[in-house]
């Protein structure tokens, strides 16, 4: 049953049960609204608890009725029938009160959560507000500076920080419900709270909100759902509970129907369904329970890392002793600095770095279950390392390249049993990116398929499957955006221009100024490789600039110029020189022209990949260009967005 009464003396308990994440469809809204009801009209229960069965508490509205027709009871108002009730309401809070479940939430006299729990109105991640009385009763509940940042971040407050604020009565640990049903008895022994929507706000002055909606606006590069949201709450501050409800509704109802929370859901539902492909079928993946990674430059310890963050012992395994204390140093100074930002404590990265062997001898892997190669980028070198992986390891190890560019199938050429090679491509740093492009030959097993996307879950990854060609997905749809960025210059679109317009779009950087940051050697390097074997690569600007030592930031210039210590791009006399012979003055584009001419490129190369089975489906390709090369999520990735 989705909802559930059961007594316990004159407490009654409502167990709220519709799996996977108690999502607040219309049965559900319907079953609570009828529990009200019923119990308002019991007198053998004083007060209420309203708990859920599974992994969460109620994680917010259900999102899939979203582009369908409202139906009654609407939450707003079962979020007021809630607070109106005769009996007090007790919310019992573990997982995720997520949205339209703290809304809910909030519509009880009270909420006790366990310490493991959160609380969180997401809407912002789905472009939209909240719709039922976020953005009006979390001020009335904890001040308006933590319903700003609760609401324009999105993201959730642990437990502890809740309590702290005022957003939940009590952190319990233990049994939830019997300490729900023990807080519940206590509040009957004292006067009740005044319900939250009667509760008074205190709006600050016009210069703070000026200030929060500066700091809004730059975070949300575009994105309009959190400065519509500061709206609401400083309604909310100003205005009558009624007023601010009104606009608030209003402003929910606008958005849900707008494109930038259509691409949001889209990317939303993508995710979600990434990790289990259907194409995957029954295949089991294998049980992995110890790792390797081949190289610990800044992609092995990257890699590394990411597994240790899942709990995985690791192999680092590098040329000589020398190389390995530097892999372990890399290593080091990644868990350094997440104890510097606060995501580790020191104990932590000790253990992270307890759970790894270091050696340079592969007799170590002898009974790893997986093996990831994260060496030079060289065809020669990399297969001279799976050759001794080939002789070392168990004949049932997955065995792994994190090529970016080269094709596995000539890296896993005379490797016995090939059925266990697979591509993982990681993108850098691999501790932090989400992305994971899943490469498998003609010869990988669907066993071995399904133990990337299974290791995708675990490290907490978004996997894509992608097919074997130069780049996979994400690169060469990379390769195609920079090409036509560079067109977009020959006929005479001023360099700065094109990054402005691509910011403008959504970006954190434009095409020009990510590859001074990242070097322009590195894809020149590989254009040299294609023309030295032979392959017809027409010369590029960013060839010109290479050639005359401009390879970015790293070398003080290349697109642009960097004074020393300064990372803000100046637009480059030397660089117009050494580009001028190149340049046809054309017509001024506007910076829309220049984002539609840029995206359309990416989706038509998006196009030709579906067309050749590279990828499998289109919101694979936006999955990887949101999570892999800074697409704005809010537009859906080019797939999406090209409609
Ligand atoms: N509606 C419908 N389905 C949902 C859902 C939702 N809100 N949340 C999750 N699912 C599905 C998901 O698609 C997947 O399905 C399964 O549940 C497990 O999800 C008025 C309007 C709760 C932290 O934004 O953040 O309330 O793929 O893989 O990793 O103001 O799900 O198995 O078929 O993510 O354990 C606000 C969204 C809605 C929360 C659990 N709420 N969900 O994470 O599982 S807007 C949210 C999450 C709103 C009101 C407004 C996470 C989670 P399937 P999962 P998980």
């Amino acid at each position: 049953m989705t909802v559930s009464i059961q007594h316990e003396g004159e407490i009654a308990v409502v167990t709220v049960d519709n799996p996977p994440v108690n999502a607040l469809g219309q049965t559900l809204r319907q079953g609570l609204w009828d529990a009200v009801g019923t119990l308002d009209a019991d007198a053998s229960v004083r007060a209420v608890v309203l708990i859920c069965a599974g992994r969460t508490f109620i994680a917010g509205a259900d999102v899939t009725e979203f582009g369908k027709p409202p139906v009654p009871p609407h939450l707003p108002d079962l979020v007021d029938r809630l607070e109106q009730a005769v009996k007090p309401w007790v919310a019992a809070i573990h997982g995720s009160a997520l949205g339209g479940g703290f809304e809910v939430a909030m519509g009880c006299r009270f909420r006790v959560a366990l310490d493991s729990a959160s609380v969180g109105l997401p809407e912002v991640t789905l472009g939209i507000v909240p719709g039922a009385s976020g953005t009006v009763r979390t001020p009335r509940l904890a001040g308006v500076e933590a319903a700003v940042e609760l609401v324009t971040t999105g993201r959730p407050f642990k437990a502890a920080k809740a309590l702290s604020l005022g957003l939940v009565d009590a952190v319990v640990t233990g049994d939830l419900r019997a300490e729900a049903v023990a807080f519940a008895r206590t509040a009957l022994t004292q006067p009740l709270p005044q319900p939250i929507s009667a509760r008074p706000v205190t709006s600050p002055d016009a210069g703070w909100w000026e200030e929060q909606r500066k700091a809004i606006a730059k975070r949300a590069k575009g994105e309009i759902a959190p400065l519509r949201a500061l709206d609401c709450l400083r309604m909310a501050a100003e205005k009558p509970f009624s007023d601010a409800m009104a606009h608030e509704r209003a402003t929910f109802l606008e958005l849900r129907a707008s494109n930038q929370a259509a691409a949001l859901r889209y990317i939303f539902f993508a995710e979600r369904g990434a990790p289990k492909p259907a194409h995957l079928g029954d295949a089991k993946p294998r049980n992995i329970r110890s790792a390797a990674v081949i190289g610990g430059g800044t992609m092995g310890a990257g890699i590394a890392a990411a597994l240790r963050d899942a709990g995985l012992p690791v192999i680092l395994i590098e040329r000589d002793d020398e190389a390995v204390q530097r892999g372990l140093a890399n290593l080091r100074s990644i868990f350094d600095g997440a104890v510097k930002r606060g995501k580790l404590t020191e104990a932590q990265a000790g253990a992270r770095m307890d759970g790894v062997t270091a050696g340079s001898d592969y007799a170590l892997l002898s009974d790893t279950d997986l093996v990831i190669e994260a060496v030079f980028e060289d065809l020669t070198v990399k297969r001279a390392v799976f050759a001794q992986l080939g002789q070392t390891c168990r004949a049932d190890a997955i065995l792994a390249t994190n090529t970016s560019y080269l094709d596995p199938r000539l890296i896993a050429e005379g490797l016995p049993r090939p059925d266990r090679f697979i591509g993982l491509h990681f993108f850098s740093p691999a501790n932090v990116m989400k992305l994971l492009e899943i490469v498998p030959t003609p010869a990988t097993s669907p066993e071995t398929l399904a133990t990337g996307f299974a290791l995708a879950r675990t490290l907490g990854k978004i996997p894509v499957q992608a097919g074997i060609c130069d780049g996979f997905i994400g690169n060469r749809i990379l390769k195609r955006y920079r090409a036509e960025a560079e067109t977009l210059v020959r006929r005479g679109s001023p360099i700065a221009a094109i990054d402005a317009a691509m910011r403008a779009y959504g970006f954190a950087m434009g095409p020009f100024e990510a590859q001074d940051l990242g070097g322009l050697d590195i894809a020149f390097l590989q254009r040299e490789g294609a023309r030295a074997s032979g392959q017809d690569v027409a010369e590029t600007l960013g060839d010109i600039l290479v050639r005359a030592g401009r390879k970015g930031q790293k070398t003080g210039g290349g697109w642009y110029d960097y004074a020393p210590g300064d990372r803000s791009p100046k637009p480059s006399e030397s660089t117009a020189n050494l580009l001028a012979e190149q340049i046809s003055t054309g017509p001024a584009l506007t910076p829309e022209d220049i984002a539609t001419r840029l995206t359309k490129a990416m989706a038509d190369e998006g196009r030709a990949i579906l067309a050749e089975g590279i990828a499998l489906k289109p919101s694979d390709i936006d999955l990887v260009e949101v999570h892999g090369y800074g697409y704005p999520r809010w537009r859906g990735g080019p797939m999406f967005a090209a409609g």
